[in-house]
């Protein structure tokens, strides 16, 4: 198949599904084409059917916002002509879905029909998709994709809650690269930041409100008062500063690093011991499974779709948001040498489930699904 992928190209969990699927489908033999306005941080390697085209956004004095939508549609529909693609799948219902609708209606003036398919990631639904400020454009391009996905049943449910929707939405959760990772040998890391053998604890996010990333640093607080302990802190956003500022009152930045964005964040997570993943709204809990598959087992709120991955007692516990005091003694337990061992092991036991070999082809069925249901309309 020759497949567009539409999505934003940050270290966002989205541009990063969207970015680990069009490389699985690649190595399946699918040419697969990025869409984006830059290179899609992991897309950093040479790959003969992987393709990358860049959205050209001119501006103008008159626009104080560049119509960013308008360039991605004439993109959209300047590949779609030109590389014969079978299909458009665009990650993040805001803006690419619409602009989708938008390439798809003016290919249709040419005689070409190009199934659109919207995956729905989370703060698409839950947070800035439901605001009113986009809400009819999200419902109307969620109800004229030719095929919806949505990473967890919660997310679904969401959607359907929040919108009014009248097309079917297929649960495709997120996936791991098992190959990438995985319990890396980085015993030197692990002497350099934990000298005395103290157990590490690691957070990683975009740093916004939504990650309440204030409880971590307050679980930290009280584990450190019970055991000897270290903090990383992986990524960067708009709470970052305000973070490190709580680090000085909480007296607990002698123990804590913010490393910032990290390519490998498989190295961090290979040495730590414990995840820490405080969200709000969490639609499925991408971190928290590249973190199981590196063997950590995961404390973490009970919110959206986070129990459709974590499992109480087993893989880690979680625990309702904003219940630090709960978090910390559950975050004790795991961290306890008697119990480390068994979460790691299912931790590990858990990510598999959702290793990239079981999910791609998933996609892949759906794709054939949604063209053959096209095929038998016109
Ligand atoms: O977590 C974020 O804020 C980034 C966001 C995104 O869309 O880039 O992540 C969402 O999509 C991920 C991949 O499907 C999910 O694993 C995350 O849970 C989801 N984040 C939220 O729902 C807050």
């Amino acid at each position: 198949m020759k497949i567009g992928i539409v999505c934003y190209p940050t270290f966002g969990g989205s541009g990063v599904v969207a970015t680990e699927l069009g490389k699985g489908l690649a190595q399946e033999g699918h040419k697969v084409h990025f869409i984006t306005y830059s290179q899609p941080t992991r897309l950093d390697f040479f790959n003969e059917n992987l393709f990358y085209h860049e959205v050209d956004i001119r501006t103008y004095p008159l626009f104080d916002y560049p119509p960013y939508e308008l360039a991605l549609a004439s993109k959209m529909v300047d590949v779609v002509k030109y590389e014969k693609l079978d299909l458009l799948h665009v990650h993040y219902a805001i803006p690419h879905a619409s602009a989708a609708y938008m390439a798809k209606q003016i290919l249709k003036t040419e005689d070409i029909e190009i199934p659109v398919i919207t995956t729905l990631h989370g703060t698409d639904i839950t947070l800035v998709g439901k605001d009113a400020s986009y809400a009819p454009v999200v419902t109307f391009s969620i109800n004229n994709s030719d095929g919806v996905t949505a990473v967890s049943e919660d997310l679904k449910k969401d959607t359907y809650e929040h919108f009014k929707i009248n097309n079917g939405i297929e649960v495709i959760p997120n996936f791991i690269d098992l190959n990438r990772f995985q319990k890396l040998k980085k015993e030197h890391f692990k002497t350099a930041i934990c000298p005395n053998n103290e157990k590490l604890l690691v957070h990683t996010s975009n740093f916004r409100k939504v990650k309440r990333v204030e409880d971590v640093l307050k679980v930290f607080q009280n584990v450190l008062k019970e055991i000897p302990s270290k903090l990383l802190l992986v990524g960067d956003g708009p709470e970052r500063n305000h973070m490190e500022a709580l680090c000085r009152e909480y007296e607990v930045c002698e123990h804590t690093r913010f490393l910032g964005k990290l390519d490998a964040v498989e190295e961090v997570l290979s040495v730590a011991d414990l995840f820490l993943m405080t969200s709000e709204k969490e639609s499925f809990g991408l971190a928290a499974l590249e973190a199981m598959a590196c063997q950590v087992p995961v404390i973490s709120t009970n919110a959206g779709g986070i129990p459709e991955l974590n499992i109480q007692g087993v893989t880690g516990f979680m625990s309702d948001v904003g219940d630090w005091e709960d978090m910390t003694k559950n975050a004790l337990y795991v961290l306890n040498d008697d119990n480390l061992p068994t979460f790691k092991k299912n931790a590990l036991a858990r990510a598999k489930e959702f290793d990239l070999v079981n999910i791609l082809p998933l996609y892949e069925a759906f794709y054939e699904k949604v063209m053959s249901n096209m095929n038998k309309n016109n």
